[in-house]
């Protein structure tokens, strides 16, 4: 039994909840009807003061998110959507020990699934190998389960980790140090249902299912049966947080709460409880939620799923950390001189622990770890133990005979001002009552999670006008927003080395390679731009766009870009940096001053991080064609066909079955994909071989260049190459100067041009742009348009897509011609020899022979061809008006 089968009799025997289940047995020392309200004034926390969004905020409502209210401070971490966020680390730290639902983090995987009915109506199974499955709603577990409430931390596995991308990318986003929260949540033992369904023998694990169908199947894993059976671990199946219901991201109506392990195994929206003898084989549990051992690289994971499959290592139980909040990031405190030394500051932040085990001390040290001092602790989760059973937020708060820590705690310590201002750091790290310790050293893993290292806040000692001040600075901000001390060093991080090298008897690690930079920013200009202003110009009159938060205006280039006018409007209002750095030579980076207009401001940098102003990587609602000049869109690698020792065929899954690219004629797509090892944005583009008509998926001709002994290969195909099927790509287009119409009507940079002839060029893979056109051509019988194509390759059998062209060669000898050459052919070949160069083109190509101004040259091939066409074109006739290199 798996968790994704339920054979036909296991779903026949689900019956309705027993009606025959003992009600909530009475509270031994508080009558039934007691306050559902907490004392006035007890010693233990209350919920902060929320203040529930009631506005669905702009930028969730292109999304399927779109009749959500959310709260605008949360940092946006995967652009709009999925809303995967954390808040600012002072604003978490500043509600308190309990989070507000409005400001708890949230981590999902794809849409809220929208409850339409009755929440007490909503349906959950227990099934796979139990004596008696059953089918539950909400209702039965509040009528005939007893109700608790407890506070719960949650951390989602990937916490802190922009720490780990800043030293090496992992295959994570970049959490901050706020992917963490605590709430009162109330439900119901899942050990205690799971008893009425009654485990068989041999029964080990307990998956979970929920409601929201993603890409790869509903997002679900598994814990132990054992462990949920174990009341110490209080796995609950909750219902409520801070006294009302959960709110939509937080799993509304039911969820599971796994206390001290990691976020995922407490899957919201629960539909389905299996249990099973083996683990969860669901998609996520599989390929999420894992560290996996250092030296497996992004490549290695990606080449070889035993790695994922090697139950070790999964993680459940959270590592002991913790994180300073106070001094927070870039916090000011100035020294006057009559500061007196007994003045201190206090340093504070969180502390917690996995498994339930308590947080035994905290430690700070101001000399990098030479000595340390003792921080004050704060464990507000004891002060609900001692207040003894009682009914709490419509549960009874019973948590006197438990001994885990399911909660983070305070950690606090005042430090004399004068100590602070000779020292360069303060250091925190936290130990459990295992003595695991936070390491000082990072252990970096392909998905960077459970990063734990001692958190680092730098000094800086500054001096304006003769006032000093002290100026704080984290490791990291969160998302792509810039700013820490990390970022700053960089090159002297190495992976798995915590910090700055501290000399020269410390074993820090080789510096980073350093990249070849282009200034591209114009002198002395010190405009600054706001997003106001930016988000006027995105529109094809006046587009101006952002690199590396420099803002530019494409206009006087629209006509000159050799990809095409559309390469600039699409990026217009929009930051393109990734794009702009991975397609653009060190030539056309040294263009950019002249285009540069100035600097966005901090907000302006700020929005387009967090992704407010762009919709791209968005799962905006499907539209008939697939495509998207403005925004990168998903599609799923289906299959790939090897069409010889180094080309295949990638067919890619469109969002819809009924959906076309939506690729004109002439044109070609941006394909985006993560270098496996460096995991930087590789971008190029490529013209799909398969029809424009064709609906559901698309096909693209990728020739692979290995590794040879002579050359690197190809860095993107060669990442195409080791992308496991099932995996996502990013396309964005059309892009191109060039339309074909139909009966010889072209566009060339929006301008129309009425063509008698083609002459197609092409070598190797070049042959795709070319094959499209021609491909039309050939396929309409009333275009009478003439097309000659002269395609050089090394051995035959590199000659791409030759079936096909023959085939429409012979079927319209009147309208075409095919000249294949050869530099390497077999004796009998037939065709021509030597490679596509002045000689060939001498005797096949002048330009008299394609008769007056109304025919035009498609070229496409490497650089060097592309170059000695043009000499030999020119040589024979040709004039520049007449080529088109694709
Ligand atoms: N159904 C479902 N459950 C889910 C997820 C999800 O995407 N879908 N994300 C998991 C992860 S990785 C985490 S960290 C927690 C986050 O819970 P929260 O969003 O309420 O903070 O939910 C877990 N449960
Ligand atoms: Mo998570």
């Amino acid at each position: 039994m798996t968790s994704d089968t339920m054979t036909k009799e296991e779903s026949m025997q689900l019956r309705r909840a027993p009606m025959d289940l003992p009600p909530t047995p009475p509270d031994s020392d508080q009558s039934s009807d007691a306050a559902e309200k907490p004392d006035s004034d007890p010693d233990y926390d209350l919920p902060p003061p929320t203040r529930p969004p009631t506005e669905v905020l702009e930028v969730d409502k292109k999304t399927p998110d779109g009749w959500l209210p959310r709260d605008s401070r949360l940092i946006r971490l995967t652009g709009v959507h999925p809303f995967n966020v954390e808040a600012p680390l002072s604003d978490l730290y500043n509600e308190g020990f309990l989070t507000s639902p409005e400001l708890f983090y949230v981590r999902n995987h794809g849409p809220v699934p929208k409850v339409e009915s009755d929440a007490l109506d909503w349906e959950f199974t227990i099934e796979g190998m139990v004596e008696q499955p059953l089918k539950l709603t909400l209702r039965d577990l509040l009528e005939h389960h007893e109700q608790k409430t407890y506070p719960i931390t949650l951390v989602c596995a990937g916490n802190r980790r922009k720490e780990q991308n800043v030293v090496r990318k992992t295959k994570g986003f970049s959490w901050g140090a706020a992917g963490v929260s605590t709430a009162l949540f109330t439900g119901v033992s899942m050990g205690d249902v799971l008893r009425y369904a009654k485990p068989k023998r041999g029964a080990r694990y307990v998956c979970m299912e929920g409601a929201d169908k993603l890409p790869n199947g509903y997002y679900g894993t598994s814990v132990k049966l054992n462990w949920v059976l174990d009341p110490n671990r209080g796995m609950m199946l909750a219902h409520g947080m801070n006294g009302e219901p959960l709110r939509p991201d937080h799993g509304y109506p039911l969820r599971a709460v796994i206390p001290g392990q990691i976020g995922g195994r407490s899957v919201k929206w629960l539909k389905r409880i299996i249990v099973t003898a083996e683990p969860s084989d669901n998609w996520y549990h599989l390929w999420d939620n894992r560290v996996l051992p250092t030296m497996v690289s992004p490549e290695e994971s990606a080449n070889n799923e035993n790695w994922w499959k090697d139950e070790r290592y999964a993680i459940y139980d959270l590592s002991t950390n913790s994180a300073t909040a106070y001094p927070a990031h870039d916090e000011k405190i100035s020294l006057s001189p009559d500061t007196t030394p007994e003045e201190t500051y206090t340093v504070r932040g969180y502390a917690y622990g996995g498994g339930g085990r308590r947080i035994t001390r905290v430690e700070v040290s101001l000399d990098r770890g030479r000595t340390w001092r003792l921080a004050n602790i704060d464990y507000a989760e004891d002060r609900y133990r001692e207040a003894g059973p009682q009914q709490f937020y419509g549960g009874t708060l019973d948590m006197e005979w438990r001994e885990s820590c399911f909660c983070w705690c305070f950690w606090n310590l005042g430090i004399p001002m004068s100590e602070l201002e000779r020292s360069d750091d303060i250091f925190v790290r936290a130990m459990d009552e295992s003595m695991n310790v936070q390491p000082r050293d990072m252990y970096w893993s392909v998905l960077g999670m459970m990063n734990n290292p001692w958190f680092r806040v730098v000094i800086h000692h500054e001096t304006n006008d003769g006032q000093k001040s002290l100026r704080f600075e984290h490791p990291t901000q969160p998302a792509l927003i810039p700013g820490g001390w990390m970022e700053r060093v960089k090159k002297e991080l190495a992976n798995g080395y915590w910090g700055e090298r501290l000399g020269s008897d410390e074993t820090a690690g080789q510096p980073v390679e350093e990249e070849k930079q282009v200034a591209m920013t114009k002198e002395g200009l010190k405009n600054t731009i706001t997003i106001h202003d930016l988000r006027k110009h995105d529109k094809e009159d006046a587009p101006w766009f952002v690199v590396n938060g420099e803002v530019y205006d494409g206009t006087p280039f629209l006509k000159e870009h050799p990809g095409g006018a559309q390469s600039i409007i699409s990026a217009a209002a929009l930051d393109s940096t990734d794009e702009f750095m991975a397609i653009h030579s060190e030539t056309a980076k040294a263009m950019m001053p002249e285009y540069h207009i100035g600097s966005l401001d901090d907000e302006g940098k700020a929005a387009l991080a967090s992704g407010e102003a762009s919709q791209a990587d968005s799962d905006a609602t499907p539209s008939p064609t697939f495509l998207d000049s403005r925004a990168w869109k998903k599609a799923i690698l289906q299959s790939k066909t090897t069409v010889s020792w180094d080309t295949r065929i990638f067919t890619f899954k469109l969002e819809r079955d009924d959906q076309t690219l939506g690729l004109p004629t002439g044109q070609h797509l941006m394909i985006r994909l993560r270098d496996p090892v460096t995991r930087e944005a590789i971008i190029r583009s490529y013209t799909p071989i398969s029809e424009t008509s064709q609906r559901g998926t698309m096909d693209v001709l990728v020739k692979i260049y290995f590794d040879t002994p002579q050359r690197k290969g190809g860095k993107m195909s060669l990442a195409m190459d080791s992308l496991p099927l099932g995996h996502f790509v990013d396309f964005k287009g059309p892009i191109g100067k060039f339309k074909y119409l139909g009966n010889g009507q072209c566009l060339v940079n929006q301008l129309e041009r009425q063509v008698k002839r083609f002459l197609m060029i092409c070598g190797g893979s070049g042959i795709t742009p070319i094959y499209q056109v021609f491909r039309a051509v050939m396929q309409d019988k009333g275009d009478p348009t003439q097309c000659v194509v002269l395609d050089g390759n090394r051995l035959l059998e590199d000659i791409l897509c030759k079936t096909n062209l023959d085939g429409f060669a012979r079927d319209n000898a009147e309208k075409c011609k095919l000249l294949y050459t050869l530099t390497q052919a077999p004796e009998d070949w037939a065709g021509l020899r030597g490679r596509i160069a002045a000689p060939l083109l001498k005797e096949h190509c002048e330009r008299a022979s394609f008769g007056a101004g109304d025919a035009m040259v498609l070229i496409c091939g490497p650089e060097p061809l592309e170059k000695s066409v043009h000499e030999a074109l020119l040589e024979i006739g040709w004039r520049d008006e007449d080529m088109l290199f694709f």
